[in-house]
């Protein structure tokens, strides 16, 4: 029996990297689970509180998000959709965590350590100062490690760049069970067959939610329009002919990637029949592939976000199925910890 747990942060619209990456393979998990699994998915808005927000925009957002997982064909029927704000026992369980997760092990998250290399000292250029980043940015793997583990789940799908996470949340988990009682079953990281979907804009960094650079990123709700611009205007290299090569041509092999994804082929057999064409072949393609995919999609979250009722209820229903659900691990915590 499977339990299925996955997080996405209402830090703004879901784009085709979050898409591709990650909410495809949720809907994708809930087409094939069976009866006995079960399926938690989840807009962690305490997560978006690490970098700065504007609250009216983030309120925004949260309702936005909801819509477009709906819109995407997560279903609350089969699938238990809340806000991870909702369910208050997401920080209980994170703060038990904090106590017993060693500092050492969160400086070592790939994350933190990029967060720290932009950040550098006033005074001393070759010197990073910590000072100036908030606590939340270094603890919220604990966070994530709870949200994990309160719903005791087995499988946790996300994309590359959240791994070391999901291998820090089993070793929570296991430092918990040896400590206390056993209490966590230690969650396995799902794979995705994308890799990371990078910015069109600038290809050495992934496509992101908070680039201010909105050219550099294709959102669910992007009109035809607005797709074919965003591709139309992807960076590539001016050497002739197509390769996949995602050392030194980062651009196109993107795009190649974007278009493997869309058709669901082979990276390489897709690269093979653009051997001999230019990059405006390919962005045709591409563009082609990602509005045939978005399309349903976004003509859905039009219509859903217009039912604010519904959403309302969706999110009140979730919150009560996702605290219901983890009610006895947050009791057996406190029992094993001795604050019952
Ligand atoms: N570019 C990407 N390619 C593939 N997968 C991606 N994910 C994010 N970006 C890419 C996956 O999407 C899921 C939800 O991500 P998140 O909202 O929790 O935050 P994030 O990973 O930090 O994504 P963003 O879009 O870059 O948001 P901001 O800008 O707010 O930080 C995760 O499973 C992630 O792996």
């Amino acid at each position: 029996r499977r339990i299925v747990f996955s997080g996405i942060q209402p830090t703004g619209t879901p784009h085709l990297g979050n898409f591709l990456g990650a909410l495809q393979n949720w809907v994708k998990l809930q087409q094939d689970a069976s009866a006995d699994d079960t399926l938690l998915f989840s807009i962690v808005g305490w997560h978006s509180l690490t970098l700065p927000q504007d609250p009216k925009q983030l309120s925004i957002a949260r309702r936005d998000l909801l819509a477009a997982l709906l819109a995407i064909g997560l279903d609350p029927k089969r699938s238990i959709i809340f806000h991870q704000d909702e369910n208050p026992y997401h920080t209980q369980l994170s703060w038990v965590f904090s106590c017993i997760t060693p500092v050492g092990k969160l400086r070592r998250m790939t994350t933190w350590k990029s967060r720290l290399a932009t950040s550098r000292n006033a005074n001393d250029e070759s010197e990073v100062d910590e000072s100036m980043l908030n606590t939340g940015l270094f603890t919220y793997p604990v966070l994530q490690a709870a949200d994990i583990l309160l719903y005791k789940a087995t499988h946790v799908p996300v994309g590359e760049d959240q791994k070391q996470h999901i291998e820090l949340a089993r070793d929570i988990g296991d430092i918990f069970n040896r400590q206390f009682r056993n209490t966590f079953p230690l969650p396995e990281y799902i794979a995705t067959t994308t890799r990371r979907v990078l910015s069109l804009k600038d290809p050495t960094s992934k496509m992101s939610k908070s680039s201010p650079d909105m050219s550099s990123r294709i959102l669910l709700t992007d009109t035809e329009k607005e797709i074919r611009k965003k591709i139309r205007g992807a960076v590539t290299d001016s050497t002739a002919g197509i390769t996949y090569d995602p050392v030194n041509r980062l651009g196109a092999a993107n795009l190649l990637t974007i278009l493997a994804a869309c058709t669901e082929e082979d990276v390489l057999e897709v690269a093979k029949r653009y051997e001999t064409k230019g990059h405006g072949d390919l962005k045709n393609d591409v563009a082609d592939a990602v509005v045939a995919l978005l399309e349903k999609p976004r003509t859905e979250f039009e219509r859903l976000r217009g039912e604010q009722d519904y959403l309302a209820q969706v999110a009140l229903e979730g919150a009560e199925k996702a605290t219901a659900y983890s009610a006895r691990t947050m009791q057996e915590v406190r029992k094993a910890i001795g604050l019952l």
